[in-house]
Order: structure tokens, then sequence, then C-alpha cells
């Protein structure tokens, strides 16, 4: 079962990945942390992520689309994966869509994270003071909600048409959202 986790920064994509991943014994897969560890690591991906980063704009596809590429290439991913903060651009999407078809496989559930712009800013304000992330500053945050609405938000309609997609309430507290989601699931 291939699920994509569809939301704007800080609307809980994160957070309800790994539970729903734990509980369905699925990998999950989340572009941002991989490119946080890269540049944790000061790797020549992470050097060349972390500017895009902190201010808060896309790291360019042609980055990204390889990296994802090959984690959809790997042995544990082949039957089912939890996908969380990709993808999220339109080159994204069809290379999503084509590898997985590639192995005679689809996006089975799409969840879109639907959460007012108020709170997004709440919870990443928050989290500035507990994690210190270097894109929680004013700045960096205003521009990912603006590159949200921009580059990912389209992914939406495109995803709409294919009937997959469910829009799931994102305010409330962590277990309730993830009983609804389980709801949506089925499991
Ligand atoms: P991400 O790591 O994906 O960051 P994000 O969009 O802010 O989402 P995140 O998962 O951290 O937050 P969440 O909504 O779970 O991307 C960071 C950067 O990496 C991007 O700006 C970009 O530069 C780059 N990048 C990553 N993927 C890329 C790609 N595919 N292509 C190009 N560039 C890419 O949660 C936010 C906060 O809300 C948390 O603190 C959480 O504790 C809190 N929260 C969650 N649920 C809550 C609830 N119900 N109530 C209250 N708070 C809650």
């Amino acid at each position: 079962m291939f699920i994509l986790i569809l939301g704007a920064p800080g609307s809980g994509k994160g957070t309800q990945g790994k539970i729903l991943a734990e509980r369905l014994g699925l990998p999950k897969i989340t572009t941002g942390d991989i490119l946080r560890a890269a540049v944790q690591a000061g790797t020549p991906l992470g050097k060349e992520a972390k500017q895009f980063m902190d201010a808060g704009t896309l790291v360019p596809d042609s980055v990204v689309l390889g990296l994802i590429k090959d984690e959809l290439a790997k042995p544990d991913a082949k039957d089912g994966a939890v996908f969380d903060g990709f993808p999220r651009t339109a080159a994204q999407a069809e290379l999503v869509d084509r590898t997985l078809a590639e192995h005679g496989q689809r996006l089975n559930h799409i969840l879109l994270m639907d959460v007012t712009e108020e709170e997004l800013v709440r919870r990443m304000r928050q989290r500035a003071q507990t994690e210190g992330r270097s894109d929680d500053t004013p700045e960096a945050i205003a521009t990912r909600l603006q590159v949200y609405q921009r580059d990912t938000a389209p992914l939406v309609a495109h995803y709409v048409q294919r009937g997959i997609l469910r829009r799931v309430p994102g305010t409330g507290t962590v277990d309730q959202i993830a009983e609804e989601i389980k709801r949506i699931v089925g499991r």
C-alpha cells in the first residue's frame, strides 16, 4: 500500500506519517528528514540543499528527483510506503507516478492535511522555540507558505481528479487526527 501525506508546512505530515507508518509496518520516506540528515553530515547534497532550506524555498528538482528515485528503488519500499514531504512539484509527482507504474504499483491513498494558515504559523513558531530548526524563522515560514501555495497546492487538483484524495481535518489532538486517518485508510 502506497500512501501519500500532502499538506502545507506545519500541517502535521511528519507527525501523522510516523504514526501511520508504524501502525501499518511500512517504511516512511521523508525528503525533509533525508535532506536535513545530509545537511548535518555535510555531504555535497547537504551543502547544496542548505541554502534553499534555510531560505524556505524548495530544493531544486535537479537535486531532489534523483534522491526520490533512489529512495523508491530501495527493496524495503517495494510493496508499500508512506510518502511524507514529497511530491512537492509537478515534476516530482510525475516521477512518483511513473516509478510506481513501472513496478505495477500506484498510490492507494492521498491524505491532504487541512489546517488554517494561522494554526500553521503558530505550530512552526512553537517548534522554533523547542527545536530551533533553521527554517522556522518568521521570514522562512512566510516563504514556505507562499511556495506551498505556488508549487505544491496545484498538485491537489491533479490528485482530486483521480478520486483518491481525502481531506483530513488537521486541527485537533494528534490522537484524534490519527484516528481519523485510520478510519479513512481502513486499518
Ligand atoms: P519538511 O521537512 O517537509 O518540512 P515541513 O513542510 O515544515 O513539514 P514538517 O513535516 O516538518 O512539519 P509537520 O507538518 O509534520 O521540508 C523542509 C524543507 O526541506 C522545505 O522547505 C524544502 O526546502 C526542503 N524539501 C523537503 N522535501 C522537499 C522536496 N520533495 N522537494 C524540494 N524541497 C524539499 O509538523 C509541524 C509541527 O506541528 C511539528 O512541530 C508538530 O509537532 C506540530 N504538530 C503536528 N500535529 C499537531 C497537532 N495536531 N496539533 C498541534 N501541533 C501539531
